[in-house]
């Protein structure tokens, strides 16, 4: 099972994909990207090394598409779901070959999940975005789309979040904060009704 993390620069995708592995108590990931150019990378990590590596506060840090493998339990058994960050989503042209490409790459995907996980910035929110409104309607047609509001440890007030709920019409919205762990628990028990 495939779940893509989408959503504008910066707003913690993949901060959110390694505290979400760390919340499964993951100590390493295998870590597998595909290139722009198609061929196929994998190594194993520590979820330390991955926060090194690959979290940065500059925009358009991640430029593949990766996954980390996460074994839910299921019944007696479990399955794998890939949970893959992508490249941030941006209005403009970007000047960088390998950010457009990567940007191709992740929207490309959007037909080739199983669940979309939509992450905005709440810190920074005023409205929504053209991006996040292309996103928001391409994500709600799917079966399995979530919004979520991240950064609450950095919000000064509710009303943020109750703006973000009342514009994402008809989804669920989670406020966490990827960062402190907050809210996760929440999206693992989405991720368990999907399963
Ligand atoms: N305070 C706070 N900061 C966060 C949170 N999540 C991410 N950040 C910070 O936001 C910045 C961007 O985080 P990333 O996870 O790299 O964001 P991204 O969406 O993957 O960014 P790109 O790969 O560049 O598109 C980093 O400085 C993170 O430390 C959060 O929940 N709270
Ligand atoms: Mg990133």
């Amino acid at each position: 099972m495939k779940i893509l993390v989408t959503g504008r620069p910066n707003v913690g995708k993949t901060q959110f994909v390694i505290s979400l592995a760390q919340f499964y108590n993951l100590k390493n990931v295998i870590y597998t990207f595909k290139a722009t150019n198609g061929i196929k990378h994998k190594r194993k990590l520590s979820l330390s090394d991955c926060s090194k590596l690959l979290i940065n506060s500059t925009a358009n840090h991640t430029k593949n598409i990766y996954d980390f493998t996460i074994p839910i339990k299921k019944g007696k058994g479990h399955i794998n779901i890939a949970l893959m960050d992508s490249c941030g989503i941006t209005s403009e042209i970007h000047h960088d070959n390998t950010v457009r490409a990567g940007i191709a790459q992740a929207i490309g995907h959007y037909s080739d999940c199983d669940a979309m996980f939509h992450v905005v910035d709440s810190h920074n929110y005023k409205q929504m975005s053209s991006v996040d409104e292309e996103i928001y309607s391409f994500g709600s047609e799917l079966g399995y789309y979530l919004v979520l509001a991240n950064k609450i440890d950095l919000l000064f007030s509710e009303m943020t979040i109750s703006k973000i709920k009342n514009d994402f019409k008809n989804t669920i919205v989670l406020p966490i904060s990827a960062k402190e762990g907050k809210g996760l628990k929440e999206v693992a028990y989405y991720v368990n009704k999907i399963v």
